[in-house]
């Protein structure tokens, strides 16, 4: 029951040596190693590796990542699971970062940036209390929630909208393209957590934009793909989305010369909301690769055919 990293040397021994603790009895080799195939029972991975063929006992592919959507286009053969990243430490700095996101936001920081650039002191507008703004969150995962009770303690209200119903306490919760009207319409801030998946891409067009109230406000740390981008900008320009928090883009990293690096309505980051290090990712894989020898289910096993 070998474990197969493919990572970059200096983080794969890391993990490897983080796993002879967590994992005492598993076998964990790295590419270096250059392992027997036929040994190799999973690969822990960010992309499919292009000789994925060669393992012809391969039970699980272990993303390294929340987002599965590289897999799935991919030739997976139909006996091997997906198996994506759920790590308290990936939660935990998604929490970090919409919350920092909504609240730059709702306090008008990108105008503050602007004004400094041209030396300018001057309030832009009193923000009203937390409790008369709504934030929502598309996408009600792991981290969406997460977020949503991250959010909570300043007082905003709050609402989510997934593919299936939810019940959530305190969150007011809509569902399918049936509840998207609804769950858009008294927003003050968007914060988008959906995975990348046919019916995802480009969900944030002018047609969903113009659904909001005028001036609401957008942060999209889902997938670059979601967005079009040129809806956004249309968007912006009319006053219909006040400022945009953006970790994602497509593609990335964004061309020199594009828009996004210079438009002081948005505040643009290098996919960083979640930084996935070896640390988060041991104690998770272990109790996975423990879960597997017993015959469970996985923690974050992905529906192929859903998409996520
Ligand atoms: P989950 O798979 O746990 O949750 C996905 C949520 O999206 C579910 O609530 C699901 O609905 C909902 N959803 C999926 N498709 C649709 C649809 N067509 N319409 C409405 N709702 C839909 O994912 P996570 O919360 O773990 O992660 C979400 C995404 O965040 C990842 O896929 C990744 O793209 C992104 N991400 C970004 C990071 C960054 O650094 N910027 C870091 C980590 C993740 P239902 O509950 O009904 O199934
Ligand atoms: C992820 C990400 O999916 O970092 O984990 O985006």
């Amino acid at each position: 029951m070998t474990l197969l990293i493919n990572m970059d040397e200096a983080r794969g021994a890391h993990l490897r040596k983080l796993l002879a603790d967590l994992a005492p009895g598993q076998k964990v080799v790295l590419q270096s190693d250059d392992p027997d195939p036929a040994q190799v029972r999973h690969i822990l991975t960010w992309l499919v590796p292009e000789d994925l063929n060669r393992y012809p006992n391969l039970a699980t592919v272990f993303s390294v990542g929340a987002g599965v959507e590289q897999f799935l286009g991919a030739e997976l053969p139909d006996g091997v699971g997906l198996v994506r990243l759920i790590s308290p430490g990936l939660t935990a700095m998604m929490q970090e970062y919409v919350t920092m996101a909504v609240l730059a936001l709702h306090r008008h920081l990108p105008a503050y940036i602007d004004q400094r650039a041209h030396q300018v002191w001057k309030m832009v507008a009193i923000p009203p209390p937390a409790g008369y703004r709504r934030v929502g969150v598309m996408g009600l995962g792991e981290l969406g929630r997460a977020v949503l009770e991250a959010l909570r303690p300043f007082g905003f209200q709050l609402s989510g909208w997934a593919r299936s119903p939810h019940a959530i306490d305190g969150v007011e919760t809509f569902h399918g393209p049936q509840g998207l009207d609804g769950f858009l319409a008294d927003l003050d801030f968007l914060v988008v957590l959906l995975p990348l998946t046919p019916e995802t891409t480009g969900i944030l067009n002018a047609d969903l934009f113009a659904r909001l109230p005028k001036g609401a406000h957008l942060v999209q740390v889902g997938r670059g793909r979601q967005l079009v981008q040129d809806d956004l900008l249309a968007a912006l320009d009319s006053g219909q989305v006040a400022a945009a928090v953006l970790d994602v883009t497509d593609p990335e990293p964004l061309p020199q010369g594009h828009p996004f690096w210079t438009d002081p309505r948005i505040i643009l980051t290098p996919h960083i909301a979640c930084i996935t290090q070896v640390e988060a990712l041991a104690g998770p894989l272990a109790e996975n690769l423990r879960r597997f020898d017993r015959g469970e289910a996985m923690s974050g096993a992905v529906k192929r055919t859903r998409g996520y």
